[in-house]
């Protein structure tokens, strides 16, 4: 039976990632995957949650099932943190599952939006992360874009943007990236949210909130604005968070989906198809990266500890996107870099082609993804000139 397959390629982002593994050149850098990187270029355990390991190896008491919607404690603090004291919390329209990631709630959403409606086609920001249009894919559901960013005045779409949506059938489901808009960095303002959150209420369509960068942009409320906007505005919708950057918590594999109903009761028995999905696919999440959070959560201390640390995370990458376009200016660029300073979070593409792309990785060993995305935070005050210099080259 195996003989039949043919090879599929690797996904590139990971590849990238591997590659930069195998490469010699004490030079290198990597821009590659989204993994958040500190002064030295490592990712490391948030103090935070080294403390709430230790708390949870003295204090962890069994080890059997944890049920289908996970860590019931974590799930609600995952609520508070992604909508505040929202009225929809109050009023108990909100459900929501721990699921394995942020990739694990976008699966697990997929298949709940098949339950709901097998027609359904998922819209998509052009472009996206690409893992979301091959998760949608696999869930059987069309897949279609709409105009985002301007990758020719490095901006937004925003009219083009609207027109779209304005054409979506009801029942589609629009998918919206909270912040840090994974892979330009361009995000809405919240004039622009308000106008999606009006749409999607005339319109029909169910805005998904894939939030997976929460704090990384400008703080823990600001970032979940536009989410809470929508909250406000429609009466359902689906959000797929992930506590992969902002708790640093990546291969623990920890995330939500979390659903809002239009009341109570349907509430609940969107979450029962919810959890029938989840039985279907993994029946349960792993308990660790929950427990982590819960843990974090439920101490004012360790919740100012890991507030203190997501600040300086944020800084750094704000700080590195202002390094990065006046040192490119320094070095004699002529284009206009002065957009990466505009941006959010670790994502933005600078813009250059294959060739260059390729240059540098040849030449330089500086790894980025062939869309000329680069993460900002694989940038160090002992790099920066290596960087702009070899961009200055690849550019002249
Ligand atoms: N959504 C976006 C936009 C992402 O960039 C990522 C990746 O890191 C995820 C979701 C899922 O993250 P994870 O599955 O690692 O929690
Ligand atoms: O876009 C990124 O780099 C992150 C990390 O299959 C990632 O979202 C990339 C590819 C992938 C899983 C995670």
């Amino acid at each position: 039976m195996f003989s039949t397959l043919k090879p599929l390629p690797t996904d590139p982002i990971l590849g990238l990632m591997a590659a930069y593994k195998q490469d010699t050149n004490p030079n290198k850098i990597d821009l590659g995957v989204g993994v958040y990187k500190d002064e030295q270029g490592n990712t490391p355990v948030l103090k935070a949650v080294k403390k709430a390991e230790a708390f949870r190896l003295e204090n962890e008491t069994t080890k059997s099932y944890i049920g289908l919607a996970g860590n019931l404690d974590f799930c609600q603090k995952m609520e508070s943190l992604l909508l505040g004291e929202h009225r929809a919390l109050l009023a108990n329209r909100v459900r929501t599952a721990q699921t394995p990631g942020g990739t694990g709630a976008l699966r697990v959403a997929a298949e709940f939006i098949k339950r709901c409606n097998t027609n359904a086609t998922v819209w998509v920001t052009t472009p996206t992360w690409a893992n979301h249009i091959s998760l949608f894919e696999a869930a059987g559901l069309t897949v279609k874009e709409y105009p985002y960013y301007d990758y020719e005045n490095k901006g937004l779409l925003f009219d083009e943007m609207i027109k779209t949506l304005k054409q979506v059938p009801k029942g589609d489901v629009v998918l919206l990236h909270a912040c840090c808009h994974n892979p330009s960095g361009m995000d809405l303002n919240e004039a622009q949210w308000k106008v999606v959150a009006e749409l999607a209420k005339d319109v029909g369509f169910t805005p998904l909130v894939d939030i997976a960068y929460q704090g990384f942009g400008s703080s823990l409320d600001e970032d979940a604005k536009g989410l809470r906007l929508l909250a406000d505005t429609v009466e359902e919708m689906l959000i797929c968070s992930s506590c992969s950057k902002n708790f640093g918590l990546y291969r623990e594999r920890i995330g939500a989906c979390s659903l809002i109903s239009n009341d109570s009761t349907t509430a609940d028995v969107s979450n029962s198809v919810l959890l029938s999905v989840v039985r279907s696919i993994y029946s349960m999440p792993p308990a660790h990266g929950a427990d982590i959070v819960n843990t974090i959560l439920s101490s004012s201390e360790l919740t100012q500890l890991w507030h203190d640390e997501l600040d300086e995370m944020r800084s750094r990458i704000n700080g590195l996107r202002t390094l990065i376009k006046s040192s490119l200016a320094e070095k004699g660029v002529a284009q206009d870099f002065s957009f990466i300073d505009q941006q959010n979070g670790m994502f933005s593409f600078l813009g250059i082609n294959k060739e260059q792309i390729d240059r540098l990785q040849k030449e330089y060993a500086i790894y980025i993804v062939g869309s000329s995305r680069v993460n900002v935070a694989g940038v160090s005050q002992t790099n920066i000139d290596y960087f702009s210099n070899a961009i200055a080259d690849v550019l002249k």
